[in-house]
């Protein structure tokens, strides 16, 4: 059971799991679409409010020259994507972007660099600026590659909220898009993390040519983790030219898509389901989808890391229309 307990359900008081078999997430997937999605909405209901959506910003603050070969990523080294390597930001000029991020209605801001795993420096000036953005009011997340138990602890001690260190797919499809890296260490990562007091923000990628049984066993290994990461990305491939994975894999149809939101709402009923790369290619409708499944965080901003995300007025046109709170100014 996880620190937080228990779980209302519509039955009563049900435990968190961290049980799950796959058999079990198919057989869920697979059920009625109006079935699947009336359960969801009961669960998100019990632990959220279904008018909320959370906004979450994103800043690369070191890009590209990655040493990981991550298969569907613009910034390893091992592929030629076009995408320029640069130095670590300045303190300030990252504290200028979460102030406007701020201004723009967003509540949680989000480091991203490039590394297998921070070295000493580095990691020192990450600490000094997710103390300055602190500063800001705002929730803090980074995410940096592996990390010692040492190096989270020192990330708590500058008041870092969360750390976001996906697992990506599946098990069976893990080794097809990275070999650098292997599922165990992304799960000893996790651990550090979390023992060192921090908020785990874990999730994965679909639409990199996985199959339906790899998204519901990659939700299979999140829901089962000791405990649920408090915010459970699911990115949908962007496409990225001259990588290995490529546009010719096919992109998940959008009932399946909302399917798996709304399986992830059932295992990980407090868990904030974010819906997070790919947004640029789902339409109003398939979004408003994934919120009534559960999904109640987005990443504002017209680029993620190095691709594009939706533009700010195409999201504040759909938040309204569904008369969703969010803070977007
Ligand atoms: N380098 C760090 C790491 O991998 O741990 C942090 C940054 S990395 C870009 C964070 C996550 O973004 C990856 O684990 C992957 O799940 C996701 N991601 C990367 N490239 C993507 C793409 N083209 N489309 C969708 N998600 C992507
Ligand atoms: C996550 O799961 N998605 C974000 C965040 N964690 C760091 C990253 C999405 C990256 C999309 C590809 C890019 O823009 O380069
Ligand atoms: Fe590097 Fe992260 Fe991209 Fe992998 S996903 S290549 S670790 S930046």
């Amino acid at each position: 059971m996880d620190a937080v307990g228990v779980e209302r359900n519509g039955g009563g008081i049900a435990p968190l799991r961290h049980d799950w078999t796959r058999i079990e997430a198919q057989r869920l997937y697979a059920r009625p679409f109006a079935e699947l999605m009336h359960q969801a909405q009961c669960i998100h209901r019990l632990n959220f409010d279904p008018n909320h959506v959370e906004m979450a910003s994103l800043l690369s603050i070191k890009t590209g020259g990655c040493p990981e070969d991550c298969s569907y990523c613009s910034q390893s080294a091992h592929y030629d994507t076009g995408v320029r390597a640069t130095r670590l930001m300045h303190r300030a000029d990252v504290i200028a972007t979460a102030q406007r991020a701020k201004d723009a209605g967003a509540t949680r801001f989000c480091m991203a660099a490039a590394w297998r795993s921070p070295k000493g420096r580095d990691l020192d000036q990450v600490c000094d600026m997710v103390s300055a953005v602190k500063g800001l009011g705002m929730e803090t997340c980074v995410t940096l590659g592996m990390l010692t138990r040492e190096q989270a602890g020192r990330l708590s001690d500058a008041g870092l909220d969360f750390y976001n260190h996906n697992v990506d797919s599946s098990r069976e499809f893990y080794g097809n898009i990275v070999t650098t890296r292997t599922l165990q260490d992304r799960i000893d990562t996790l651990a550090h993390v979390r023992d060192a007091g921090l908020k785990v923000c874990c999730g994965g990628i679909v639409g990199m040519g996985e199959r339906v049984e790899d998204r519901l066993g990659m939700l299979t290994i999140l829901a089962n983790l000791p405990s649920h990461p408090e915010s459970v990305p699911i990115n949908l491939w962007n496409v990225v030219k001259g990588v290995p994975v490529n546009d010719t894999a096919e992109r998940p149809d959008p009932i399946s898509l909302a399917r798996l939101v709304a399986t992830a709402r059932i295992m990980m009923p407090k868990s904030v389901v974010r819906l997070s790369a790919g947004r640029q290619y789902m339409t109003d409708e398939l979004q408003a989808l994934c919120f009534l499944a559960g999904a109640s965080s987005i990443f504002i901003g017209d680029v993620l890391l190095t691709t594009k995300n939706p533009q700010r007025d195409r999201d504040a046109n759909l938040l309204d229309r569904l008369g969703i709170t969010s803070g977007l100014a």
